[in-house]
């Protein structure tokens, strides 16, 4: 039998870098795809294609050209950059998905295709816990494309037979690659202002709690789900998926356990409205019945690896 290919779109994005390193560590086949290159070293060795996810037909030449069976379609624009430029983000999260599940049903098809969606299809009426089914009222571009496009997996798994899954992710904090244009981008830009002569400007509000994830579990997340029979998922949208949940107060006091003279201030701007918008945490039963999701990294590991990590590395984030 011929061995997996797995294709990462979005490769030189914040997840699409830890997964390469993931699956390139696990000995898997790996093709990259992106519109910039990688830039991170530890991927740099394997194939990349420069593909716009937007163009159908040289999205389709190249994974037939590396025969790939697997795609993981990370590209797209994040929550905060998506409300500054709404007609640019929607065609790229919508025309992006939809190209990618349409060679999926084509004839040559592909065995399985990872897409992540979002806390962000939940809207201010979900409640604090945002249930499995919970009220969906995405107040940014972001959450309609990542609402509409979980309709879009729902429809082509039922109507055209294509393996898609999909979590519901939380903000992402890992060392590897920066966020871009996101609203839980403090929680990763925080971490190089930890000896700034200045205090650390966050810009959410001290007591906006959102749900938060580190990369590895957000990485095992993929994997578990990936691993287990079609026929033992329930949902055929996307999975709430809950690892922890904390405040910018209650992550600076972390912080502080480790850099004691760390100092922020808040100046709230527009990505307050957005945060507001979201649940302070997900129920995630459905996730850990049918595929046995289990987070592994809570608040203090957390804090230590990222402290630990960015001793002495380049600063990671970019400015929204
Ligand atoms: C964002 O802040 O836009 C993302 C997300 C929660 O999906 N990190």
């Amino acid at each position: 039998m011929a061995q997996d290919v797995h294709c990462i779109i979005g490769a030189s994005g914040q997840l699409g870098t830890e997964m390469a390193l993931s699956l390139k560590a696990a000995g898997e086949r790996v093709v990259l795809m992106d519109i910039k290159s990688p830039s991170h070293d530890g991927i740099l060795d394997l194939p990349f294609e420069q593909t716009d996810v937007c163009d159908l037909q040289g999205l389709a030449h190249r994974l037939s050209k590396h025969n790939v069976s697997h795609v993981h379609h990370f590209a797209a624009a994040l929550s905060a950059r998506g409300e500054t430029e709404p007609q640019w983000a929607w065609d790229l999260n919508m025309r992006g998905l939809l190209n990618v599940l349409e060679i999926a049903a084509g004839v040559d098809g592909l065995a399985q295709v990872f897409w992540p969606s979002s806390i962000a299809v939940f809207g201010p009426g979900s409640g604090a816990w945002a249930a499995q089914d919970g009220h969906r009222l995405p107040g940014t571009v972001y959450g309609i494309s990542k609402n509409a496009g979980e309709q879009w997996c729902n429809w082509y798994h039922r109507h055209r037979g294509v393996d898609v899954r999909s979590v519901r992710y939380p903000g992402l904090i890992g060392t590897h690659a920066p966020p871009g244009g996101g609203t839980t981008d403090y929680a990763v830009e925080v971490f190089d202002h930890l000896n700034d002569a200045e205090p650390y400007t966050c810009f959410l509000a001290e007591d906006t709690q959102l749900p938060m994830m580190h990369m590895d579990d957000a990485v095992l997340a993929i994997t578990q789900l990936m691993s287990v029979p079609r026929s033992a998922l329930r949902c055929t949208e996307a999975y709430n998926i809950q690892a922890m949940s904390f405040d910018p107060a209650t992550l600076f006091a972390e912080i502080r356990r480790h850099v004691p003279n760390f100092r922020y201030r808040c100046a709230p701007d527009f990505r307050q409205d957005i945060a507001a918008g979201w649940p302070g945490a997900l129920e995630d039963s459905m996730a850990r019945e049918d595929w046995g999701w289990k987070p592994t990294v809570d608040l203090p590991e957390l804090v230590t690896s990222m402290i630990a990590a960015r001793k002495g590395q380049p600063q990671l984030s970019q400015p929204t």
